[in-house]
């Protein structure tokens, strides 16, 4: 795919746009300009439980490096009074996508969830002076994002809630739009429960049934809505597609100065620091799956789930859970993955530390050219 593109933004000023990428070897170049340029990109809605795991905000890097996607809206989820929003901002602001619109999404329905995001908003002032995004109806805002751009896909990394509110309350527009998500296993490493993405989505707090007052696992397993899943087990893969302290990734980040390296810095020590000392590359995978049919394998399964969000192929089945056929990741291509991920999201990250470079420098020429 070859394109130039030459449109006109912002106050009539023209920009040349330049997209080149070679099948999916990840080799591409963009000129002039950083952010997701339109040409030949599919357009995508990019839901995101953002600043916790920072493989999401790997993930969003991803997305605005490739030029076979275009991100037109990032929808948080599981979020923690507008923190997980305001980052997606300053992230996208960085990284020379201030045109990308960020809504806020559901409060968290969780117990102990935020922690990171409380301890990256402590450690970089960044954040203090990010304008956290004003709660806005996200339905509503997805809907429109939706009839502006037909073609228009779904990108979920985070938990589901927006989702199923959408499904419920736009069943028709959910139903005309895919969605690849991340989340469910059919053997979770950890047995018994639901994987992440999909425990984080069934609430803590029950009704007079005993059953969670909000279940956004199940009411979009039972939905209309068109799904591939991109499953844990195909996911957690910690020596294929980790990220360490000793990573190539890590040090592209580490002491680099710029503004998103130093977002995504402080999101990986505090989640190293919390949590775990490896980060696997979940989100960023469930990208890449959206690039092409070479790096994520996906095979037609009967899948059953439970009210607990636990998850079974329909052979293994128990009372009360409910069947539904299902597109579901089976494979993936790890090696060809780390190889795109890399090249791609450094070069977008190293760019835009150079285009931060240039634009303080020329401050310093003007503030010199003043004191003269
Ligand atoms: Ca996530």
């Amino acid at each position: 795919m070859h394109a130039v593109n030459l449109s006109v933004s912002d106050g009539e000023k023209a920009v040349l746009t330049f997209c080149f990428a070679q099948s999916s070897d990840a080799m591409y170049f963009k000129e002039f300009k950083l952010s997701n340029s339109d040409c030949m990109a599919k357009p995508v809605i990019f839901v995101t439980d953002i600043c916790e795991d920072p493989d999401d905000a790997l993930a969003l890097i991803l997305a605005l490096a490739s030029p076979e996607i275009g991100v037109k809206l990032v929808v948080t989820s599981d979020e923690k009074d507008g923190k997980r929003a305001a980052f997606a901002r300053a992230l996208l602001d960085a990284l020379g996508s201030s045109n990308i619109p960020v809504v806020r999404g559901h409060e968290s329905i969780k117990e102990g969830s935020g922690a990171v995001i409380e301890k990256v908003f402590g450690s970089t002032g960044i954040l203090a002076r990010t304008k956290i995004p004003e709660e806005k109806d996200y339905v509503s805002t997805i809907r429109q994002t939706v009839k502006q751009n037909p073609g228009i896909s779904i990108i979920s990394v985070g938990t589901f809630v927006e989702l199923a509110d959408l499904a419920r309350r736009e069943p028709e527009i959910a139903g005309s739009v895919g969605v690849t998500l991340m989340g469910g296993a059919l053997n979770y490493h950890k047995p018994g429960k639901a994987e992440h993405n999909v425990r984080y989505s069934i609430s803590d707090i029950t009704g007079i049934d005993s059953k969670p007052v909000i279940n956004a696992a199940m009411d979009l397993f039972t939905s209309r809505m068109n799904l591939r899943f991109v499953l844990g087990d195909t996911t957690f893969m910690p020596d294929k597609i980790g990220i360490t302290k000793d990573s190539e990734t890590y040090k592209l980040f580490d002491g680099l100065g710029s503004t998103a390296a130093a977002l995504v810095q402080a999101n990986m020590d505090a989640f190293f620091e919390k949590y775990y000392k490896v980060s696997i590359m979940h989100d960023p995978l469930t990208v890449a799956s959206m690039l092409g049919d070479s790096i994520v394998e996906f095979g037609d399964k009967k899948i059953a789930m439970g009210e607990t969000g636990e998850m079974r192929e329909a052979g293994n089945a128990v009372e009360g859970m409910v069947l539904r056929q299902l597109k579901v990741s089976t494979n993936a291509n790890y090696s060809e993955f780390m190889q795109l991920f890399s090249q791609r999201i450094s070069a977008l990250v190293l760019k835009s530390a150079q285009n931060e470079l240039k634009v303080l420098e020329r401050k310093e020429e003007v503030t010199k050219v003043k004191i003269k």
